[in-house]
Parts: C-alpha cells; sequence; structure tokens
C-alpha cells in the first residue's frame, strides 16, 4: 500500500523513481540575494540531491562556524552527509567525495567563476576543485 501509494506520487509528479530513492539531503546557507546559489540548488536537486536552502543574511558566521579557509570561500556553505560543499562544486566532484569516503572535511570551489553550476557562462580556463581539511592544507580534488 505504502509502495502503491509512493509509485502514485512518483507518477503524478513525473519523477522518475529511481532519481527518487537517490535524492540525497543537502543542507544549504546561502544568503537570500545571491541568485546563483538559487540556481545551484536547482542545478544539485537534477543531479539526485534534495535541497533545504536555508537563507541567512549572516553567513560570515556560517564561514567560521565550518572554519573555511578565506582563500576558499564561495557564496553558498552546504552540508552533505556530514561533508561541505562551499560554493558552486560539479555534483560529479560530491558524488565521488561522497562515493569514495574521502577523509577530508569537504569540497570547494572557491568565489562564484564563470562556467561553473549556477555561473553560466564559459569558462576562460579550467576550474580548481579543492579540498577541505581540518589539519593539513587544501589540495586540489580536480578541475573541470
Ligand atoms: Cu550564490
Amino acid at each position: 500500500m505504502r509502495y502503491a501509494k509512493t509509485l502514485l506520487t512518483a507518477l503524478v509528479l513525473a519523477v522518475p523513481l529511481s532519481a527518487m530513492a537517490a535524492a540525497i539531503p543537502v543542507t544549504l546557507y546561502k544568503n537570500p540575494n545571491c541568485y546563483c546559489c538559487d540556481l545551484y540548488a536547482k542545478y544539485l536537486e537534477q543531479n539526485g540531491f534534495k535541497v533545504n536552502l536555508i537563507n541567512t543574511t549572516d553567513m560570515a558566521s556560517i564561514k567560521e562556524k565550518y572554519n573555511i579557509p578565506e582563500s576558499l570561500e564561495g557564496c553558498h556553505t552546504a552540508i552533505v552527509q556530514g561533508y561541505l560543499i562551499e560554493g558552486l562544486v560539479p555534483a560529479q566532484f560530491v558524488q565521488q567525495m561522497l562515493k569514495e569516503h574521502r577523509p577530508i572535511k569537504g569540497v570547494a570551489l572557491p568565489g562564484m567563476p564563470l562556467g561553473a553550476p549556477g555561473m553560466p557562462g564559459t569558462r576562460p580556463k579550467p576550474l580548481t576543485v579543492y579540498t577541505l581539511e581540518s589539519s593539513t592544507p587544501p589540495t586540489v580534488f580536480g578541475s573541470f
């Protein structure tokens, strides 16, 4: 019965069941005035995540709480399965980090570069995604 109801909901929403089953919860803190974070949240939802958006005008205290190095700050900070996503990190890197259970705090794409998810445009050069570490300096996680 419960399954039937889920199935019905899926049909009504026209969402594939597989996508529903796989949706990974993300909590994303953002400034209400930052539009690229909204686009990024939508992008995450299209890539198997379920985003809980939390608007705050005090992002500085979020960065402080999670110890985000200033050089790696992006416009939003998100938490997924105990990991941090700082900035507009492509979903493939987030999924890779989760799948491989990386011994890191999270991943970061500093700034709001053109061509990152949520920032439509052409990348002038490849963008680098960094690791967030608790004690060692950040390293390169990947680029795109
Ligand atoms: Cu933003």
